[in-house]
């Protein structure tokens, strides 16, 4: 079970990010030193301090988890402040672009991007963040990669293995991985997961890699963490379609047919038009994003297809700002038609 102030935390910061302006502050959180300092260290981009403080919301020592909660309201308290401060330079007639204020300058004030990154074992994922991942790095982002894996602590292998499909990632200065926490439980390891988003976040990273185990409930549980939920299939026919859960595939946004190189890419392509087909006969919103499906190969020295890949999911963005504005905006013209009506009622009937 949460406890009641986590539990809000992250219900608000689940896929906000500067709304939960509103939390209750927290005085206890503001005068404890330890964690002023490590918050310091957090906004500033320390990777130790990152890293340290991810350890915290991962254990479940009694005292680590109401040291955990501190530290996760104040870090809150101070990224809110600092987006609020950049907020109001934008607003402001003749802002400056290079930024003269801390929140300008500050890596804690910028948006993030989360991406879930699901598929069956083997698919590529690993393989895939490495590449995307570089990629990303070499246009200037700051990449923060975690995992979810509750069956790691039966595996024993999979920690060891990512950190060797990720060596480049690994010690890229601009990029953060972090392996599985080693908790049995999949909520264990999903509100760790929420935790160390909130933080990568505070330290700068502005997109961040979730990569989870195809093993169904993991990807609902990513879905409601991230901004969008990318589904890595293997070039294989029909059999593996009709195996892939029909609930997997209607969360995702992008669907990825991975390895479509060498030998593989004719059966690529089928697959794609296979998943194509399956996509066009689930139910879809007006209004809302049509999942997309791609092909890709991590591999290719090229990074042709991953680049198609980042333009997509750069659509997606807009495409949702521009819904979120319009759904605003309906929202206004909704209020003020009630207000006009209720106006009508009183005083004219
Ligand atoms: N040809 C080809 N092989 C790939 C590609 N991506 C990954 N592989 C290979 O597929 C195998 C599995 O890759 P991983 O990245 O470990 O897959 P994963 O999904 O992370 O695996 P788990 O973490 O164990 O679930 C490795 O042997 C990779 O070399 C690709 O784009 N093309
Ligand atoms: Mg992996």
């Amino acid at each position: 079970m949460l406890q009641k102030p986590r539990a809000a935390i992250l219900a608000q910061l689940a896929r906000s990010r500067w709304i939960a302006t509103d939390l209750p502050a927290n005085p206890a959180a503001a005068v404890d030193p330890e964690i002023e300092v490590m918050t310091d260290s957090i906004l500033q981009g320390h990777r130790y301090s990152l890293s340290k403080a991810i350890t915290l919301v991962e254990s479940v020592l009694p005292a680590h988890r109401d040291k955990s909660t501190k530290l996760l309201t104040h870090v809150l308290d101070r990224r809110n402040q600092l987006l609020k401060q950049r907020m109001a330079v934008a607003l402001k007639p003749h802002a400056s672009v290079s930024g003269s204020t801390v929140a300008d300058r500050h890596p804690a004030s910028t948006k993030s991007l989360r991406v879930g990154i699901s598929g069956p074992p083997g698919v590529g994922k690993s393989t895939f963040i490495e590449a995307f991942g570089g990629l990303l790095t070499s246009r200037g982002h700051k990449v923060a990669v975690l995992s979810i894996d509750p069956s790691s602590h039966r595996t024993g292998g999979s920690i060891l293995g990512d950190k060797t499909r990720m060596e480049r990632l690994s010690v890229d200065p601009n990029a953060y991985v972090r392996p599985s926490p080693s908790r049995c439980t999949l909520g264990g390891v999903a509100q760790a997961t929420s935790e160390a988003v909130i933080l990568c976040e505070a330290a700068g990273f502005d997109i961040i890699l979730v990569e989870t185990v195809g093993v169904g409930q993991s990807e609902v549980t990513v879905s409601e963490m991230v901004d969008m939920l990318l589904l890595l299939v293997t070039p294989a026919g029909g059999d593996e379609l009709q195996g892939i859960k029909k609930g997997i595939v209607e969360l995702a946004d992008l669907v990825v047919v991975n390895k479509a190189d060498g030998e593989l890419l004719s059966t690529a392509r089928h697959t794609k038009i296979e998943y194509m087909h399956a996509l066009h006969l689930l139910p879809h919103s007006i209004g809302k994003w049509r999942p997309q499906v791609l092909m890709c190969s991590s591999i290719d020295a090229d990074q042709s297809s991953l680049i198609k890949l980042w333009d997509t999911i750069c659509d997606f963005e807009r495409f949702n700002a521009v819904r979120s504005l319009s759904l605003s905006a309906l929202d206004l013209l909704f209020f003020s038609c009630q207000h006009v009506w209720e106006f009508w009622n009183l005083y004219l009937l």
